[in-house]
């Protein structure tokens, strides 16, 4: 079992209280943190850990955390960003449900690094029951003396308040996300300025997901180096992965960044492989917003090349240049899955929640949408195929949230690798939207 950063602990009964929590070392990254370092140390083993931003675009924590801008007088926040919503996503709902003191422990840190008093969870309206779980915790917590004033006699406050999420997609945009805990609708703003430098309320403001955020009480613990030297290159230290799909074990599980893709889908350890009497066909590798990876470039080539669980290896060589290990979400498909219908359905999800700000996103992810389902419903024409990409094209990079990405790269890279299949669909009409009928290649 490869090192466990996050769920090593998770499954002790009772880990979700105070006591059992600390018990098993917990809060002791808060005691080093408050009692032994400055708040710029913390914020340099952060930055020597290499840890990349884990809601999806895998931008370097430290580095952020380094932009946070420090006028006197102006106060500066944390906020974290639980809004999950992300299609085939679902770890940090996983880890705010079972281990809610380590959220909360790498909250005070983190909040103490940047010199934050008051500080915020925004967590995916939907699951109220787990706002209720960290509320209690956070209660625990203050009881017991690491929130609120005067935190351990060392001097340092910190306020901790969970905000239920507007239950849109979009308010986990970071600057949706501010918009909706300032009480508006939940609409991007045009970047820059960055949170960094005006966020909540126009002051600084750091907003880091959960995953990121639980992970800095074992940096604190353990220094930055250590972290570092967890991982390959610039995908340093574990990852949450949530897997989903045709595999015989779907779940969350925490990898060692660097884990063989072949590997992670086959071996007992993760996902024990497809589903028996079936085999892959593709791969989704972080939520819906990414390019989809065919089986022929996720296993093992012919001259020995692996493809890693990393940031930098999961792209597929398409006009998508994002880091495509995204938000962790992994969907597995075996061969009884179409993908025009696959596609059709995530074109759906994104013209569902585009918030409407911008023409490109707007219109386009509506027109994606209008002419994906005459594909999957036998009524498209042979243009159809290259008005997609042509549509995919003009919203990608033309708008202000990566909404607009996310709905174009999953179209563009489904027709690039199964461009057969979307042929098929508009030359045999009846039998495309016969039920159950997938296209198999000769
Ligand atoms: C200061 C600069 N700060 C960048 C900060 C920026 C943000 C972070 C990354 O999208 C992706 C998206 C989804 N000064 C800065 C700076 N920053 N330059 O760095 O920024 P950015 O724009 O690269 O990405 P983003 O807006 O955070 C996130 C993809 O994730 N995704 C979706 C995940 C969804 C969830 C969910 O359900 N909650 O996680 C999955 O792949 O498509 O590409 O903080 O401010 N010069
Ligand atoms: Fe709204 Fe889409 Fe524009 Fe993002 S890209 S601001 S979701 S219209």
């Amino acid at each position: 079992m490869g090192l466990k950063i996050l769920t090593e602990h998770i499954h002790i009964p009772g880990i979700n209280t105070f006591e059992v929590y600390r018990k098993h070392g917990g809060y002791s990254a808060v005691e080093k943190a408050l009692k032994t370092m400055s708040p710029d140390e913390v914020v340099e083993e952060v930055k020597k850990s290499g840890i990349r931003g884990r809601g999806g675009a895998g931008f370097p924590m430290g580095m952020k955390w380094s932009f946070l801008a420090k006028p006197e007088g102006v106060p500066r926040y944390l906020v974290c960003n639980g809004d999950e919503s992300e299609p085939g996503t679902f770890k940090d709902h996983y880890l705010m449900k079972n281990i809610p003191h380590l959220l909360i422990e790498g909250m005070i840190v983190s909040s103490f690094a940047l010199g934050a008093n008051k500080s915020f969870i925004y967590v995916r309206g939907e699951l109220m029951y787990v706002i209720r779980i960290l509320e209690k915790a956070i209660e625990e917590a203050k009881a017991a003396g690491f929130l609120g004033k005067n935190i351990l006699g060392t001097g340092y406050d910190l306020e901790l308040v969970v905000q239920p999420g507007g239950g849109a997609y979009i308010c986990g945009e970071e600057t949706a996300l501010l918009e909706s805990l300032e009480g508006k609708r939940g609409n991007p703003r045009n970047k820059p300025p960055f949170p960094a430098v005006k966020g909540l309320y126009e002051s600084p403001t750091v907003v880091n997901n959960v995953e990121s955020i639980a992970n800095t009480p074992w940096i604190v613990n353990n220094g930055g180096d250590a972290y570092a030297s967890i991982g390959i290159g610039r995908s340093t230290g574990t990852k949450l992965i949530s897997a989903s799909g045709n595999v015989k074990k779907p779940g969350v599980y925490e990898i060692e960044l660097g884990v063989p893709v072949e590997e992670f889908i086959y071996s007992d350890e993760y996902l024990g492989g497809i589903r028996d009497g079936h085999y892959l066909k593709a791969v989704v590798a972080g939520g819906s917003s990414v390019p989809i990876l065919p089986a022929n470039l996720i296993l093992k080539t012919a001259g020995g090349e692996q493809r890693l669980m990393t940031y930098e290896s999961l792209s597929d060589g398409g006009f998508a240049t994002g880091t495509m290990l995204g938000s962790g979400g992994f969907i597995v498909m075996d061969e009884t899955n179409c993908i025009v219908r696959n596609t059709w359905n995530f074109s759906r999800f994104y013209h569902h929640e585009s918030c409407g700000q911008c023409s490109p996103c707007r219109e386009g992810t509506g027109w994606l949408e209008k002419v994906l389902y005459r594909i999957e419903h036998g009524q498209g024409n042979e243009r159809d195929i290259d008005l997609l990409v042509d549509v995919a094209k003009r919203i990608e990079g033309n708008t202000i949230c990566p909404l607009g990405d996310a709905a174009a790269w999953p179209v563009g890279s489904a027709i690039r690798h199964f461009r057969d299949e979307f042929e098929w669909h508009i030359k045999n009409p009846s039998e495309a939207t016969r039920k159950g009928a997938v296209y198999m290649p000769e």
